[in-house]
């Protein structure tokens, strides 16, 4: 796959390092992560510490509640809404957006040539003296909560595997899904208007923002499991060089492998998502509606039903591009 591309400079909108002079209220800011593969883990620190902000909105609309937050992890592909009030802050104050994150997330360099370098300054806000909006946030978002999927029953449960090929050299050649190239006819079948638990099962070292287009789904948990175990038990790897090798073997599923107990989805997670952050040797457990029958009538973010081929992938671009990207078929 080559490594990813870490650039040294971050764009918002456009600008590098850019000021935006702000009025003394609250300001809702659409957070989306277009870089092709750095991962932010961003503050706004004021005077030394970091600001109290809130979440109100995921990839797919509103959250029920606004998310009471002083840090924000955003992956490639991943939108979140939030509101930051510049109101308690006296006039000529500067706030500058920063990022902590490592590249690759979340572990870093595990060599040269896959290092990353950091990028620790996004840009800088500055506090003028008018008075801007300064309504109180409401305490819920929505006339209907969201229909939560958690309980809902489930038409299957797929375990599907991100897998990352290396040469001899351990050096990484390409990223799979289900260890299939793109081209593979080998894609998963869904049946219309049914709901699906798909556990995304990490066995690389890097975080995956795992994508899935036609849908929006929820977050049910993640939970951490054994990698190496589960590998060999796949069979994609080469007995003889311990090699994963394209194309070859199946997934199977993750739970004879599991280690310890499930973490739910934070509550910044608990709204729709068409994007999600698989973590290394962790299984993310994602419920997906195939249509917007696929929880009994109950309201879903999408409103149709269609059949035809989609994509899933990773949104890291090199990634995507190499070939951590698959069809999928509704039928
Ligand atoms: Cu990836």
């Amino acid at each position: 796959m080559g490594a990813e591309f870490f650039g040294d400079v971050a764009t918002v909108n456009g600008k590098c390092w850019p000021d935006l002079e702000v009025a003394r209220g609250k300001y809702r800011f659409r957070v989306f992560n277009g870089s092709n593969a750095r991962f932010y883990d961003l503050k706004f620190v004021a005077g030394g510490s970091a600001l109290v902000f809130h979440q109100i909105g995921s990839d797919g609309g509103l959250l029920n509640a606004p998310v009471r937050l002083n840090r924000l992890v955003i992956g490639p592909g991943e939108r979140a809404d939030i509101v930051l009030d510049f109101a308690g802050l006296p006039a000529g104050s500067r706030i500058v957006l920063r990022n902590s994150a490592p590249v690759p997330y979340p572990d870093g360099p595990v060599s040269v040539r896959r290092g990353g370098v950091p990028l620790p300054d996004i840009m800088q806000f500055t506090v003028a003296s008018q008075t801007g909006y300064t309504v109180p946030l409401p305490a819920s978002l929505r006339p209907q909560p969201i229909t939560s999927l958690r309980d809902k029953p489930t038409a299957a449960t797929r375990s599907m595997t991100l897998v990352e090929v290396v040469d001899a050299n351990g050096i990484p050649v390409m990223a799979l899904l289900n260890n299939r190239m793109f081209g593979s006819p080998d894609i998963t079948a869904v049946k219309s208007d049914t709901l699906e638990q798909w556990e995304l099962i990490n066995t690389t070292v890097d975080a995956h923002p795992i994508h899935l287009h036609f849908t929006q789904f929820q977050v049910l948990n993640r939970q951490r499991f054994d990698a190496g175990a589960y590998l060999a038990a796949t069979g994609y790897t080469d007995p003889v060089s311990g090699l994963v090798v394209p194309g070859q073997g199946n997934a199977v599923p993750v739970d004879p492998f599991l280690i310890g107990r499930p973490k739910n989805a934070p509550a910044g997670e608990q709204g729709w998502k068409d994007t999600v952050v698989a973590l290394p040797g962790e299984v993310t457990r994602i419920r997906v509606p195939f249509g917007a029958e696929a929880a009994g009538g109950a309201p879903l973010a999408i409103g149709e039903s269609f059949k035809g081929e989609y994509v899933w992938h990773c949104h890291v671009l090199e990634h995507e591009d190499n070939d951590m990207m698959q069809r999928y078929v509704i039928e």
